[in-house]
């Protein structure tokens, strides 16, 4: 495969069909710089057009998921700088994945590093892993989602008091509010995040693009908007072998084999 300047990418999965993103810039907890994000938006091209990978899992290295923003590039930039640049609008990328992300969360998980774990669509931890939206110690505020996709996972008042202080939130503490699905020791964070990421892969990816695009609206529109797009969906499963094969399996008592079509 390719090699990259901040990242480890490997397929994992007894059918190698799992892509594994390893964040590797430890002099710099994973800070997100503009190199490392550039080499996230390829690899994530790469993995998407492969029809082999079904799921991809996310994770960090040492003490951190990642530390946020690169605090050393953003220093000197002026208001004009980052207006007109439209600074750091590549991260949307991650964001708009159609296959299913796991973030493995393993340490810290700060400001940007918070918001590319919820970009993903399920977020494990380990037990040492620690969630914060700190901008506002730095004079700025979250810009990649932090008051809005925080505020959908674990309501206001929480949200509010995170991005208001900048305290951290334990790997416990965001199980108990929802940002996190699960928390595991660290040594079975990420094998635990590629079993679940094989179940995926191994269900139809049609389908599963699907369920994660009718979730996904959830956070976009009004309840009704939402219910009849999902609906549409589920009718249009119907035009799928996938859903005869489901189906089928289940009547005749076997495992389904889906063909992805
Ligand atoms: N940017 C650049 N360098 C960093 C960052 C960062 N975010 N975080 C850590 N580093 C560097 C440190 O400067 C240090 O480098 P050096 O060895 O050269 O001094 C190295 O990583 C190790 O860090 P520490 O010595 O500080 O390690 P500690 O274990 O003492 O502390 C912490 C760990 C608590 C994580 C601490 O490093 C810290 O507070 N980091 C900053 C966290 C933070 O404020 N993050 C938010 C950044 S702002 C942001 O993310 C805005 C996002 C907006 C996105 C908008 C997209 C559209």
């Amino acid at each position: 495969g390719a090699q990259y300047e901040y990242l480890i990418v490997e397929t994992k999965g007894e059918k190698n069909n799992v892509g594994l993103i390893q964040l590797n810039r430890p002099k710099a907890l994973n800070a997100l710089c503009a190199g490392l994000m550039g080499e996230l938006g390829q690899v994530l091209d790469d993995l998407e057009s492969d029809p082999n990978i079904g799921c991809i899992v996310l994770t960090g290295s040492g003490k951190a998921f990642a530390a946020g923003a690169d605090i050393k590039e953003m220093e000197k930039k002026e208001f004009s700088d980052v207006y007109s640049s439209n600074f750091l609008n590549n991260w949307t990328r991650l964001a708009d994945t159609r296959k299913p992300v796991i973030a493995a969360v393993n340490g810290f998980a700060l400001g940007g590093g918070c918001e590319v774990a919820m970009m993903c669509d399920i977020i494990y931890a380990s037990e040492q892993a620690q969630f914060g939206q700190p901008e506002i110690l730095l004079g700025t505020i979250p810009g990649a989602g932090g008051t809005q996709r925080l505020t959908a996972a674990i309501g206001k008042s929480k949200t509010m008091e995170l991005v208001l202080t900048g305290n951290k939130m334990s790997a416990q503490d965001a199980e108990k509010a929802g940002l996190v699905s699960k928390v595991f020791p660290r040594d079975q964070l990420v094998d635990e995040a590629i079993k679940t990421a094989e179940k995926i892969a191994g269900l139809s990816s049609i389908i599963v693009a699907m369920a994660k695009e009718a979730v996904s609206a959830s956070f976009e529109t009004t309840l009704r908007e939402g219910l009849h797009f999902e609906k549409r969906l589920f009718h249009q499963t119907f035009a799928t072998k996938d859903q005869k094969e489901g189906m089928n399996a289940f009547v005749e008592k076997r495992e389904a084999k889906f063909t992805d079509s």
